[in-house]
Order: structure tokens, then C-alpha cells, then sequence
């Protein structure tokens, strides 16, 4: 049996993509401790189980919504991701699948809203996409349940497939990634280059748990050498240093696999 999140921005299809997917709900409940909707179904082909997760931006947790998803990913277990993806919001939503694809876990992308974007004059390429993250692009409407079967059909090949993409950070964050991956323990359950990076950026959740089981002085010296050598060569934090890589990135990967009609004037 597979455990499979799906995870996406808010309002992007996730509900109606899980409807397509599952059959009636096979639980309902709340996250432990928090009062947000946890959903989990059966995917129809008896592979495993779709967790439905609370819409977000991205990782780093300012809201409780936000806080689950950092929680699910750090505690429990799962052997791959959906990730739906608003085709007429690409720059958006692609700033939660790049920090999603830093965990190299087997991820699905559900290019949804294709529809709205072609009215908007936006028309992507999702086979430029996949090769630029290296995974899976499928155009869907979760509405209608197109493309779905093929979404399907690609969860069984979740457990094969491993995902290396890898954003380079430039010296300074590196460097501090390098030296927080090896204070990291080795037993540790989550990707050491996710944790971090996710460290440097400040999310509460990811340095709670490190925190709370293991030694976190030395990581914290690392973080303040990073900040002050950020700050005195470049001004900026190390979260606004990584988001505007991120940016750059997103925006190369849209000069390559979108086009835009210019509106006639
Ligand atoms: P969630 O918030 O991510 O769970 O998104 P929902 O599944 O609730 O969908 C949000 C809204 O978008 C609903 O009104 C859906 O009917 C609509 N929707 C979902 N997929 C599509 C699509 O491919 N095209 C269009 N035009 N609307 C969609
Ligand atoms: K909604
Ligand atoms: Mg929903």
C-alpha cells in the first residue's frame, strides 16, 4: 500500500482531483492538534492512499494550514506526491513545487487550470516543464476528470522513480547547507539537503523537530555565520536570498515553456 499526498496552493483543484482519484472517503478527521480537515481516500486502483493536505504557498509555516504540511512531511511516512499546479498561476504555485522537489520524494505534477490559461491567452508546454524538473507533467481538468487515468495510471510507477533536482544556492547558502548536512545525524528520516535548507530559511516546524531530538546549538552558530555573511555581502536574509533564486529559476523555466499572445491592442 502507498501513501501519496496531494499538495498544492489553494484553489487550485485539490479537492476535486482527490474526488477523481478516490472513491468515497476512507477517513475524515482533523490534523493531530490543530483544526484543520485531514482527508484520506483509497485511490481507485486499490494502490494505496491519497492524503488530501490543506492548500499553501509554501513550506515555510506563518499559517496553521501551512504548519501541517511542514509536519506531515517532517513525521510521517510517504512514498510520492501530486502535486497540482495552477497552469494560469505557473510563477505562484511553482514556488511550493521547487521547495516539494527539494525533499526527493517520486512526484506527480497535475498541470491543472489549463483551460483558464488558454483564455487568458496563456498556453504552457508541459513536456518542457518535465524535462526542466525532471518529473512527470500531466495536463489535467480536475473538473471534468480528464487526464486523471493517466495520473493513475503514473502512481504505480511512484515507487521506481527518484527525483534529483537540485537548486544551486550560490557560495554563502552552500556553504551553510553543507555545514548544517553534517551536523545533521545520519539516522535522520527526512532528507538532509531539504532540512537544511529548510533550517536556513526559518521553518518552525522542520527546526522544532531537529531541535527536539538532537543538539541544535552548533546548527544555530551555523545559521548566525550564514546570516552575518549574507547580510554583509549581499543584505539581504538568508529566506529572501533562497525565495529570489527560486524566483529566478521559476522565471527561466517560464521564458522556456510558456507563451504568451500579446493582447491585440
Ligand atoms: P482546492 O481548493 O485546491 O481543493 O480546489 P477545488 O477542487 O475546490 O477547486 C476550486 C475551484 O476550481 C472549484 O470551483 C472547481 O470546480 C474549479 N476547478 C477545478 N479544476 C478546474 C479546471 O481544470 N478548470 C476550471 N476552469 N476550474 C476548475
Ligand atoms: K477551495
Ligand atoms: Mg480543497
Amino acid at each position: 500500500m502507498l501513501n501519496i499526498a496531494l499538495i498544492g496552493n489553494p484553489n487550485t483543484g485539490k479537492t476535486s482531483l482527490f474526488n477523481n482519484l478516490t472513491g468515497t472517503y476512507q477517513y475524515v478527521g482533523n490534523w493531530s492538534g490543530v483544526t484543520v480537515e485531514k482527508k484520506v481516500g483509497t485511490i481507485k486502483n486499490k494502490l494505496g492512499n491519497l492524503i488530501d493536505l490543506p492548500g499553501i504557498y509554501s513550506l515555510s509555516p506563518l499559517s496553521k494550514d501551512e504548519a501541517v504540511v511542514s509536519h506531515f512531511f517532517v513525521n510521517e511516512t510517504f512514498d510520492g506526491m501530486i502535486n497540482i499546479v495552477d497552469a494560469a498561476q505557473l510563477e505562484r504555485n511553482l514556488m511550493l513545487t521547487l521547495q516539494l522537489l527539494e525533499f526527493n520524494k517520486s512526484m506527480i505534477i497535475g498541470l491543472n487550470m489549463v483551460d483558464v490559461a488558454k483564455r487568458r491567452g496563456i498556453s504552457v508546454d508541459p513536456s518542457s516543464i518535465s524535462k526542466i524538473l525532471q518529473v512527470p507533467v500531466i495536463p489535467i481538468d480536475a473538473r471534468s476528470g480528464k487526464g486523471t487515468n493517466e495520473v493513475n495510471e503514473l502512481l504505480e510507477t511512484i515507487p521506481q522513480s527518484e527525483v534529483e533536482f537540485e537548486i544551486d544556492y550560490g557560495l554563502i547558502i552552500e556553504e551553510g547547507i553543507k555545514n548544517i548536512m553534517t551536523l545533521l545525524p545520519s539516522t535522520l528520516s527526512i532528507p538532509k539537503r531539504w532540512t537544511a535548507i529548510q533550517i536556513l530559511e526559518g521553518n518552525k516546524e522542520v527546526i522544532e523537530f531537529i531541535a527536539s531530538s538532537y543538539d541544535f546549538s552548533k546548527i544555530d552558530q551555523v545559521i548566525k555565520t550564514t546570516e552575518e555573511q549574507l547580510n554583509s555581502e549581499q543584505g539581504v536574509s538568508p529566506s529572501k536570498w533562497i525565495y529570489s533564486v527560486r524566483k529566478e529559476v521559476i522565471s527561466n523555466l517560464i521564458g522556456r515553456s510558456v507563451e504568451k499572445e500579446s493582447n491585440e491592442a
